[in-house]
């Protein structure tokens, strides 16, 4: 598969094929679908929660909830769209004298928009656990469930500053990998499709957790939606073919 197939591919990965049609929240998520993060003329476009601010309580309470997504996630994505709107200025008008900066923060920007899309869907109201595909790699790659939530856990509590934990699917090594992002961007491997992505900006736990992070990541474990991470593999199996 060529890049263009691989990006075309991507924007496909919205809610229709990502969601479980039958799971609690994804009648709302899936129109127009959650993964739709770029519309037709490359601009970026917010979807709406695929619950409601309350759903995820005590866990994430509803105002965090309102603050991340309408102010810190929100706020990433027109900040994004002014940063291509920069960047196609310098470009129609011959003038790079700035075209760097934008190209950077691009880079943060995009990064928070499409991380934060995936980790609304990430999350569900109740305990699941890894099935089938999922866990069978992680098996493989961690040595059981156990090995890999501790894993993922000391890297997401353990973040400098702010940043995020991620489980993802390597294709370049047929593997699953555990990263460290710091901001949106930082410490990634090319390639690396996320599947599960675990937000440990101070925005995501202060106004509940204060200074806990530590307290927050664990929490997060009784809520996560390990049916939307298999659904990503399936899915990531399947572009990379
Ligand atoms: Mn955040």
């Amino acid at each position: 598969m060529d890049r263009k197939q691989f990006l075309q591919n991507s924007l496909i990965l919205g809610g229709a094929a990502i969601l479980p049609s039958n799971s609690l929240f994804a009648a709302s998520a899936t129109e127009g679908g959650i993964d739709k993060i770029v519309d037709e003329n490359g601009n970026f476009i917010q979807q709406t929660l695929p619950y409601s601010e309350n759903f995820l309580e005590p866990s994430m309470d509803a105002e965090t909830m309102h603050l991340h997504y309408t102010f810190h996630h929100g706020g990433a994505v027109k900040a994004a769209n002014n940063d291509l709107k920069k960047i196609r200025e310098s470009l129609d008008s011959n003038n790079l004298e700035t075209v760097d900066f934008w190209t950077k923060k691009l880079s943060f920007h995009f990064s928070s928009h499409i991380l934060h899309s995936i980790f609304w869907t990430n999350l569900t109201n109740k305990q699941t656990s890894p099935k089938g595909e999922l866990q069978r790699r992680i098996d493989k790659n961690f040595g059981s469930y156990g090995k890999l939530k501790a894993y993922i856990a000391a890297t997401s509590k353990n973040v400098d500053g702010n940043g995020w934990g991620i489980l993802g699917y390597q294709p370049y090594s047929d593997s699953l990998v555990v990263l460290q992002c710091e901001n949106h961007e930082k410490l990634t491997q090319w390639g690396v499709i996320p599947l599960l992505v675990i937000d440990v900006w101070e925005h995501a736990y202060y106004l509940k957790y204060r200074n806990k992070r530590a307290d927050f990541v664990d929490a997060l474990f009784n809520i996560i939606n390990w049916d939307n991470a298999s659904l990503r593999l399936d899915t990531a199996l399947k572009l990379v073919k």
